[in-house]
């Protein structure tokens, strides 16, 4: 009986030491180690309400316990029997229109008392200071994981939040599908992203750090791990990063360049600091999401994060695993063994047969390509050159010959086939010079093909979708294209 008894004092005291511990400032979630005016705001709020609840829980407890113990029904025992008399029952009364209206009336001012600072710190955390300067983003929430939007510098990243200390940041939110939170708990939050309707807030980091976000609000499977990092950092440092995206990596002729534009780039964007890349990645993002949208069964593409400068970032797949060669090469060949339930996975192409479609070989090129995605000049870490030197030692003898290694190794052939009526992604390659003339008025079949491959939005072949072959071939030298115009001659 007794052990049954401390058995259950203990679970119970266990759960709430569990409970407690959550309250600890030491933790990176804590909502109680403040480290901006918005979270002070919010935590005085907070301390308020509670000390107002806990006088209000000892006055009202303090008086229950005093009638329980005062007016328990006594008993008197009847001398020399075992029977005892009951307590002569107390006055009966029935209504007191005096008590009534005080107790009616002080809760009323209590709750008056804290509608004031509340509505005020509603408003505060919503608009920043007057004449503050604030730095605007876009937080987009995505199942499951967020698109941070720069408008005014003209970049898009994910998962990585950069801002300035000691200036506030003004942010707005948005979703693509479904309601999640935007929380980062040392700093700010919670505030809903709801899809169709845009909310706002500001926040301000005051020392440099990092600080972990969180979305709070349940979104789906992978909701507990949709997170985020803020990175916040002096404002001299966060113009060095500002720069930095708009600064193109160090370029690296690599077979994983080629592999990541057949496989992975009809969802995910890499050139942010190319010009007009910002209006594209929205366009782009809003279609990728449509596609799918409409299509869940057959779209091969989906909204997925910008993957500018991968090289600087320090986590992986919104915060579940730091960014580590080892950890991303385990991601491309099987994400859902890092993150259950990603549409990485059950929406590529690649991923058809569950694991990637990938050799060993053709993973790690594409991870070591991601890698070396890091702005020119950015720390120590440059970029090797040697595969660069490696092909431009290539010589060829025709420029059909040109042509057919380009057409691998700039990643063309992951979405072209060579075989008659064959589709892989767009459409097969054979006959393509043939049937050419006839597609774009004014236009000669060659002058059809070097169209389709610089610009491929001019013209979209019946069946297929715009914005699915890269925009980015147009950056080609003049003899490359020309040589993959005379190795596409030859398939037929
Ligand atoms: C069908 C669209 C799609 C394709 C194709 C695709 N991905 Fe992804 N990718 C996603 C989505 C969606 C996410 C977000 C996953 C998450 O965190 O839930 C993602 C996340 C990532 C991330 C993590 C990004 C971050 O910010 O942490 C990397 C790296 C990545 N993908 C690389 C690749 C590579 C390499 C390929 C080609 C082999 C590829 N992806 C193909 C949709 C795609
Ligand atoms: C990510 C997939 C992808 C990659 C990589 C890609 N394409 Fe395409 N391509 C498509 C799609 C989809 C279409 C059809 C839609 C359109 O017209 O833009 C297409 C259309 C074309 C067409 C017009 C075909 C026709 O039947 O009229 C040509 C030519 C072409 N691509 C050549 C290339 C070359 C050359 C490369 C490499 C330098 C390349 N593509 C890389 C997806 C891709
Ligand atoms: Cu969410």
């Amino acid at each position: 009986m007794i052990t049954k008894r401390l058995l259950k004092y203990f679970s119970l005291s266990s759960l709430l030491l569990l409970f407690i511990s959550s309250c600890s400032p030491h933790h990176e979630q804590s909502t109680f180690a403040n480290a901006g005016p918005v979270a002070q705001a919010q935590s005085e709020l907070f301390y308020l309400m509670f000390w107002i609840a806990g006088i209000i829980f000892v006055l009202v407890q303090g008086a229950l316990i005093f009638a329980l113990l005062n007016f328990r029904r006594k008993e008197y025992p009847i001398p020399g029997s075992d029977f005892k008399l009951p307590d002569i029952p107390p006055k009966q009364v029935h209504g007191n229109t005096k008590l009534e209206i005080l107790w009616t009336i002080i809760p009323a001012l209590i709750l008056v008392a804290i509608a004031v600072p509340t509505v005020q710190t509603i408003y505060s955390t919503y608009e920043p200071p007057e004449n503050s300067d604030p730095l605007e983003i876009v937080a987009m929430g995505h199942q499951w994981w967020w698109e941070f939007r720069y408008p005014d510098e003209g970049i898009v990243t994910a998962n990585e939040l950069r801002v300035p200390t000691n200036r506030p940041v003004k942010v707005t939110l948005q979703s693509q599908d479904v309601i999640h939170s935007f929380w980062i708990p040392q700093v700010a939050g919670k505030k809903d992203t709801v899809p169709g309707n845009t909310n706002q807030m500001w926040f301000q980091v005051d020392k440099p750090g990092n600080y972990s976000g969180q979305c709070g609000e349940f979104c789906g499977i992978a909701h507990a791990r949709m997170r985020f990092r803020v990175i916040a950092e002096e404002e001299a440092d966060f113009n060095v990063w500002l720069n930095a995206m708009k600064t193109p990596p160090k370029t690296v002729a690599s077979e994983g360049y080629g592999l990541f534009l057949a496989h992975c780039s009809m969802c995910h964007s890499i050139d942010s600091y190319s010009d007009g890349s910002y209006e594209r990645e929205i366009t782009v993002q809003d279609e990728r999401w449509a596609d799918w949208y409409d299509n869940q069964e057959e779209s091969a593409r989906v909204s997925a994060p910008n993957l500018t400068h991968l090289g600087i970032r320090t986590m992986l797949a919104a915060g579940e695993k730091d960014m580590t060669r080892e950890n991303l090469i385990a991601w491309i060949k099987n994400p859902s063994d890092i993150k259950q339930g990603t549409r990485m996975q059950s929406v590529a192409n690649v991923y058809k047969a569950g694991a990637a479609n990938l050799k060993e070989h053709e993973v790690e090129a594409i991870a070591d390509y991601l890698l070396s995605q890091i702005p020119d000049g950015w720390g120590s870490a440059a970029a090797s050159t040697e595969s660069l030197e490696e092909a431009e030692a290539m010589v060829w003898n025709t420029p059909e010959e040109h042509g057919e290694y380009l057409f691998g190794n700039q990643g063309c052939s992951g979405c072209h086939s060579l075989n008659e009526d064959e589709v892989i992604v767009g459409p097969s390659m054979y006959g393509l010079i043939d049937r050419s003339a006839s597609n774009t008025e004014g236009l000669s079949a060659e002058e059809y093909v070097y169209q389709s491959i610089t610009y491929p939005n001019e013209y979209i072949v019946d069946g297929y979708a715009a914005n699915v072959m890269p925009q980015i071939f147009i950056n080609l030298g003049e003899e490359e294209l020309n040589a993959l115009i005379s190795y596409l001659k030859t398939i037929k």
